[in-house]
């Protein structure tokens, strides 16, 4: 699929400014540390993209705006960055909404995903360099289900085809969770605990069969359509190969769907880890809930953007908490933003400044130590208060915040 259009970053150095930057480190969910990612000359990541109905919600914005301080801070530290997501362009959910409000699913995920995309264009997030459709992936999913098939780790319910949790001797190794812990959570998200004649209520779906009035494509397991993890796992595999270094998403992810994408993925290749951190970002509720399609209880970055918002404004907004905390969504957020968006603006305009460097120092000590957007805010708001007779800060201060936090000043 196509991806978004890209902004531009500022290169740091062209500007006068030291280079580059620290390793980043991120809060990893399998081991519970903060740990040094560590990346290659070229960094990997995965991250799960949005099912397109009803985007872009505040919370896909913080979870895609989250990973894209992860590919600034590791540019900035000297890597290239090798970006995958997904679009979840066929599953349960999106066919549901469809059947609902009376248009063909394909339209409604077309129409859903230009405006993510629109979204993230006005956001200035970074966009991956292969954006995949769960569509498009079929037949490379269909070649990762037979692998697990070939070595007998599959086995069918009434022509459905499911994954045995147990073929993955490092099953719940993500999450981290107990058993007890598991169930509930399965069923919550999408599983399917108390299906007769599965072998173990964890078991996770790799193939359902064809449904009357469904959509669904040839395979070698019968007519049908993909499960939900084994897209995810497919197209990480094909694009970014094992032990990649990021995988991505909000928590509400991190079990079943990564713990059971990278169970997919070791039982298929034989090799472990499917990915060297699995990151997870907080939740963003409204009203005492945590905003959610099916709840309902929505704020649209495309509506506040209609309504005036600028924004920039927005991404700061969301930048004021941290990416691993959850918290609740105000308007009274959104109006100090555009303050401190205001404030920063004027003091860029400024004909000097106090020098850039112990600056950019600290926004860098703050991104690079697992995300810590809200301390890098911090400091650009101590030099914004500051005065100083350097000329060159003040735009080297806006580069700063438009190559590391993506603000455009
Ligand atoms: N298509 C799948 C992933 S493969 C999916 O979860 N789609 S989604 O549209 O439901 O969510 C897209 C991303 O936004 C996921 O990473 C999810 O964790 C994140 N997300 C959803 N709701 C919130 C929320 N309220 N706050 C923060 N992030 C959220
Ligand atoms: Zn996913």
């Amino acid at each position: 699929m196509r991806s978004w259009s890209a902004p531009e970053v500022p290169r740091l150095s062209a500007l006068g400014l030291p280079g580059p930057g620290p390793e980043l480190k991120v809060y990893d969910s399998a081991t519970r540390t903060v740990r040094p990612t560590a990346p290659g000359p070229v960094a990997r990541m995965y991250v799960c993209g949005i099912t397109p109905y009803d985007a872009t919600h505040l919370g896909h914005a913080n979870t895609y705006l989250s990973f894209d301080l992860v590919g600034r801070v590791w540019r900035d530290s000297g890597h290239e960055v090798l970006y995958v997501q997904n679009a979840t362009d066929v599953d349960d959910p999106l066919l549901e909404r469809a059947e609902a409000i009376g248009v063909d699913w394909r339209d409604l995920a077309e129409r859903e995903i230009e405006l993510f995309r629109t979204d993230m264009e006005a956001l200035r997030i970074l966009p991956p360099a292969h954006y995949v459709g769960a569509v498009e992936a079929i037949p490379t999913v269909i070649e990762m289900i037979s692998e697990l098939k070939a070595k007998g780790l599959t086995y069918e319910v009434d022509g459905d085809l499911y994954f045995p949790a147990d073929a993955d001797p490092d099953f719940g190794q993500v999450s981290g969770l107990s058993r007890a812990e598991m169930l509930p959570l399965f069923a919550e998200r999408g599983g399917d605990p108390d299906r007769a004649g599965k072998k173990n209520p964890l078991d996770a779906l790799l193939w359902l069969a064809e449904r009357p009035g469904e959509p669904s494509w040839d395979s070698p397991f019968g007519k049908g359509r993909p499960g939900w993890h084994i897209e995810c796992s497919a197209i990480s595999l094909r694009h970014l190969g094992m032990g990649f270094d990021v995988e991505g998403g909000g928590s509400d992810l991190t079990f079943p769907h990564h713990e059971f994408s990278a169970s997919h993925a070791q039982a298929a290749t034989g090799e472990t880890p499917h990915a060297r951190a699995y990151v997870h970002a907080g939740m963003v509720a409204l009203d005492g809930e945590k905003m959610s399609k099916s709840k309902g209880n929505l704020v649209f970055v495309s509506r506040l953007r209609a309504q005036g918002a600028d924004p920039m404004a927005i991404r700061l907004a969301l930048l004021a908490h941290h990416y691993r905390s959850d918290w609740e969504w105000t308007l009274s957020q959104l109006e100090t933003a555009h303050e401190r968006l205001t404030r920063w603006r004027a003091a860029v305009a400024r004909p000097s400044g106090a020098p850039a460097a112990e600056l950019l120092a600290e926004v860098r000590a703050a991104l690079s130590e697992d995300l810590d957007a809200p301390a890098a805010l911090a400091a650009v708001d101590r030099w914004a208060a500051e005065e100083g007779a350097d000329p060159d800060a003040p735009a080297q201060v806006a580069a700063i915040t438009d190559a590391l936090l993506g603000v455009a000043l």
